[in-house]
């Protein structure tokens, strides 16, 4: 029926036991929180209504109850970087981006939907934000990404990708519409942007070029002091883990003199 893929099967054991690894392993400052009662609280927002019909509000309770503090300086926004900043983040030992967070453990690489008079889920298909922007996933990620951003503090980080087609900074987006506006100014001391290119792939954008000077432009007008910094040479170590011998990747590999020692002292 709709033209996206159905509710994740066993969604409610993934998320229950996400929820659980969260507050007793991976995160345990959260304190203590009721996994059940947040799911609960998770399901009653979608299930038995119109799948095109529900509002970030209707996540309300859901927030309320999952909700923790995000530490100053390790809050990491992102654009087309999904699996890099999940590698990077390490499920939040070195910066805490959203999908590190209690709320997003519910739906990071997970899909969901309900329908109209049937308290099930549909297994089947879920709308897409094509056909109605106002459904299950997408509300979630909009209600996920405000009170994230209203969080946030200290040093704010954001990783684009500068081989992105249409640009490293989307200028409609979740970052541009609904995490921009809601930064708190007086809680941030400035901006440091990444832009990271494809090993290999094409630099169509950088700083102070195309959509990144967009954005420095934006936040300059907001006020922040910001920082931009191509191929920031700490999340490229982790791309060049794919890619050890490629001339990206070589400003890693040892200075042509020092590999001349190695060989002659053997
Ligand atoms: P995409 O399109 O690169 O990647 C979307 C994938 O990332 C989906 O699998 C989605 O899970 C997951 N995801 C994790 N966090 C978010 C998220 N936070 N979000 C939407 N999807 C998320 O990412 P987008 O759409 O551009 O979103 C990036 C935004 O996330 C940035 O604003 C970043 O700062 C923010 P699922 O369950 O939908 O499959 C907010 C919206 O954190």
């Amino acid at each position: 029926k709709w033209k996206g893929e159905g509710t994740t099967p066993n969604l409610e054991s993934i998320v229950i036991g996400r929820c659980y690894e969260y507050i007793r392993l991976v995160n345990p400052n959260v304190g203590e929180k009721n996994c059940t009662e947040i799911w609960e609280a998770f399901k009653n927002a979608f299930i038995n209504k119109d799948p095109c019909n529900i509002l970030p509000s209707d996540y309300e309770l859901f927030i309320n109850l999952s909700v923790h503090t995000i530490p100053p300086n390790k809050a990491l926004f992102w654009e087309n970087n999904h699996l890099l900043v999940t590698s990077y983040s390490d499920k939040s030992r070195r910066y805490m981006p959203l999908c590190d967070t209690l709320i997003a453990s519910f739906g990071d690489f997970l899909n969901w939907c309900g329908q109209a008079n049937d308290t099930g889920f549909d297994y089947d298909s879920c709308p897409m934000t094509e056909e109605c922007e106002n459904n299950a996933v997408e509300s979630f990620w909009r209600i996920a990404s405000i009170t994230y951003a209203k969080q946030s503090s200290g040093v704010i980080y954001v990783m684009l990708n500068g081989s992105a087609i249409g640009g490293a900074y989307p200028v409609k987006g979740f970052f541009a519409d609904y995490e921009l506006p809601n930064l708190q100014k007086d809680r941030i001391s400035r901006i440091e942007i990444w832009v990271m290119d494809d090993i290999g792939g094409p630099d169509l954008d950088s700083c102070g070029k195309g959509s990144v000077q967009i954005l420095e432009e934006r936040l300059k007008t907001m006020g922040y002091d910001i920082t931009c910094i191509d191929n920031y040479k700490s999340v490229l170590l982790l791309k060049c883990l794919d890619y050890p011998y490629h001339s990206d990747c070589s400003i890693f590999s040892s200075a042509p003199s020092t590999q001349r020692r190695l060989v002659s002292s053997e």
